[in-house]
């Protein structure tokens, strides 16, 4: 979104060049991308994945549209077929397909076209390390995340490893559209506090919308 073409009150938050904050566009959206995840849930179950090195990651993931991520003891990489089933990821349910258009659509990125959703699932104590999401065929296309259930601490760094990070409180309804100069930004996220939200009792959930293929 321009700066300065609309009032203060409805201007998105500038992170970086091309990373926009929208508080609060999930709110009304919620309960339905809530139950969308637990449909895909019942159908690609979250799981805590390896690592390359090793590691396994504290958050638990699970995708759906065309193409899902995964991680295991030969890489990263973005795949038609949930290794745990053997079968395809379910589809992109319209109403998070829809939402996650409306949401690039307001930070200035029209016509997006994402082909996977990665779910991320934190409980407390959950983090996720400083990475660059660099697996995507097409870096040019932005990355939409949503925020819902236990908030966040978000960490924005830059272009080098070694580049300051900002730290970026995201809650419940939050939304980040990640495009442009930013797109390649390292990132991470902060552990994750003990609470409880009446959304989603003892989780975060973090929906990101990419276009991997
Ligand atoms: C900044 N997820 O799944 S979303 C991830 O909250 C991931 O679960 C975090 O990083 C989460 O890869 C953060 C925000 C995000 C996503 C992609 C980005 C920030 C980004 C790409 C470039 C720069
Ligand atoms: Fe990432």
């Amino acid at each position: 979104m321009q700066a300065g073409l609309f009032p203060p009150e409805l201007a998105t938050e500038v992170l970086a060049p091309g990373a926009c904050v929208l508080r609060g566009f999930a709110l009304d959206a919620a309960p339905g991308l809530l139950a969308a995840i637990a449909e895909i849930a019942r159908a690609a179950p979250f799981r805590h994945m390896t690592t390359p090195g090793g590691f396994r990651m504290s958050v638990a993931m699970t995708s759906c549209g065309a193409l899902g991520w995964v991680t295991d003891a030969t890489g990263y990489r973005y795949a038609a077929h949930d290794p745990e089933s053997g079968g395809p990821w379910p589809a992109m349910p319209e109403a998070l397909l829809a939402f996650a258009r409306r949401a690039a659509a307001a930070a200035g990125h029209a016509d997006c076209r994402p082909d996977a959703c990665l779910v991320n699932r934190y409980a407390p104590g959950t983090k996720l390390s400083l990475h660059q999401d660099r697996d995507e065929r097409d870096h040019g296309a932005p990355i939409v995340s949503v925020s819902l259930g236990l908030p966040a601490v978000f960490l924005f760094g830059g272009a080098r490893r070694k580049d300051p990070q900002v730290r970026v409180p995201l809650a419940h309804g939050d939304v980040v559209v990640w495009g442009g100069a930013s797109r390649l930004f390292h990132h991470g996220v902060l552990p994750i506090a003990q609470g409880h939200h009446p959304a989603t009792g003892a989780y975060r959930y973090n929906l990101t919308f990419r276009k991997a293929g």
